[in-house]
């Protein structure tokens, strides 16, 4: 490949600077429009996000945070950084926000930073009943530097057991506990969250990274009256930059903030920043609150069609449904390991997430939990109708062991997407 070089390369398109790259990021966006994406923390970033966080804030160096920074000449990201700041915690009605962490396990990080000392006791939810490895476990830097413990879901019913919860807090005394999700179905009781964390002097740090969005559409309950800190990713179901954030109290803010910088990362994104203030500006929006309620139907409507299809599939909806934008659905009464039957999802244009369980019946590392989420395609205009012939197709798949039906499963994953183009702006 011979790359241009000399001046004039600042103005030439990537198409012509670097074709071979160019050729990969449209294979992207094909495989974009042509799936139906059911991956819980994914969504459609919208045109304005994708402006913003491919602008010529790209090249300013900005360490610190506005009006205190190791650099001059920051006034418009000051006023960019402020501006994010302030819609988030407008959007959600906080005290403090930290607009700054690059994805939201940098926004645990922090918060771990700010508020426990190294060898501190923290209690998180275990990752295979659904919490996320930055609260706990011995892989990240949670379980490398701090005394950290797991509790998880009841083995009856599938939901969270708050009397483990309070039962372990009394025993190990956590600096911290950790609420909030990656892969569960229901909503938490944060005010029973915080009077655990009472009970015995512990912060309460809700991890929102996924349910965010519903939070600030106001059809989940909001966490931010209870805990002392709030970490998030701004693209799961926010929708929009990718990257972190945080919210706390005012008189944990000077802690969290130096936590982020200069205790865990370096200079801050600001072209990520302004992305994130387009999100938080289109979150507070009629618009953005009918999505998330379509996002809610959605993943209520293929639940159900799931659990009227359990005779013919074997797959069982854990819980029973949904409250939020994602569902699970267990194939071990199947007698299948999620894997395979997400491979055959993919070979039909559908992608999701395999993983393991609560109880998982499967040999590591093979699981039996689909996770399924409805974000990316209600944000493509899907709506109950088209969620109840994804639910079908999802039937269909799982009982078609054999792929005897791939072709025909194909070509109505094809059909559905055809009515809800993606990026039209966009060419290729
Ligand atoms: N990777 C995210 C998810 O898929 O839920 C969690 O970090």
């Amino acid at each position: 490949m011979s790359v241009p070089d000399g001046r004039g390369v600042f103005d030439l398109p990537l198409g012509e600077v670097d074709p071979e790259l160019a050729e990969l990021i449209g294979g992207e966006l094909r495989r974009q429009r042509t799936t139906l994406d059911l991956v819980a923390s994914e969504s459609v970033p919208p045109r304005a996000v994708l402006e913003a966080q491919g602008s010529v804030l790209t090249a300013k160096y900005a360490d610190g945070f506005p009006g205190h920074r190791d650099y001059d000449t920051c006034e418009w990201v000051d006023a960019i950084e402020s501006l994010a700041i302030e819609r988030a915690k407008s959007l959600f009605c906080a005290e403090h926000a930290n607009v700054q962490p690059y994805s939201g396990s940098n926004a645990n990080i922090a918060v771990l930073h700010a508020l426990c000392e190294p060898g501190d006791a923290v209690l998180g939810w275990d990752f295979e009943h659904g919490g996320h490895p930055t609260h706990y476990w011995s892989g990240t830097f949670a379980g490398r530097f701090h005394a950290t413990s797991s509790y998880g879901v009841r083995k009856e019913d599938r939901l969270v057991d708050m009397d483990q919860v309070a039962e372990m807090a009394e025993r190990h005394r956590p600096k911290v506990v950790f609420a909030g999700w990656s892969c569960y179905p229901r909503w938490l009781d944060f005010r029973r969250f915080r009077e655990i964390c009472d009970a015995v002097g512990a912060y309460l740090v809700v991890d929102m990274a996924h349910f965010a969005g519903l939070v600030a559409a106001g059809l989940h309950p909001d966490p931010v009256p209870y805990a002392d800190a709030c970490t998030m990713t701004v693209h799961k179901t926010l929708g929009g930059a990718r990257g972190g954030a945080i919210l706390c109290r005012a008189d944990l803010a000077s802690r969290v903030d130096a936590a982020v910088y200069p205790g865990e990362q370096g200079g801050p994104l600001p072209h990520v920043i302004a992305a994130k203030a387009v999100t938080f500006a289109l979150a507070a929006t009629d618009g953005f609150r009918a999505r998330m309620e379509a996002t809610l139907a959605g993943a209520r409507t293929m639940a159900d069609r799931l659990v009227a299809e359990r005779g013919r599939t074997g797959a069982e909806v854990v819980t029973g449904g949904t409250d939020v934008h994602q569902l699970l659905v267990d194939l071990s009464p199947a007698g299948e390991e999620a894997g395979a039957a997400l491979s055959r999802l993919n070979r039909i244009g559908i992608s999701a997430n395999a993983m393991r369980l609560a109880y998982d019946p499967a040999t590591p590392p093979h699981g039996s939990g689909l996770r399924l989420g409805a974000n990316a395609l209600a944000a493509r205009g899907f709506r109950s109708t088209e969620f109840d012939a994804v639910g079908s197709l999802l039937a269909d798949a799982l009982e078609d062991r054999v792929d005897a039906r791939s072709a025909e499963l194909s070509a109505r994953v094809q059909e559905l997407l055809a009515g809800f183009p993606l990026y039209g702006y966009l060419p290729g």
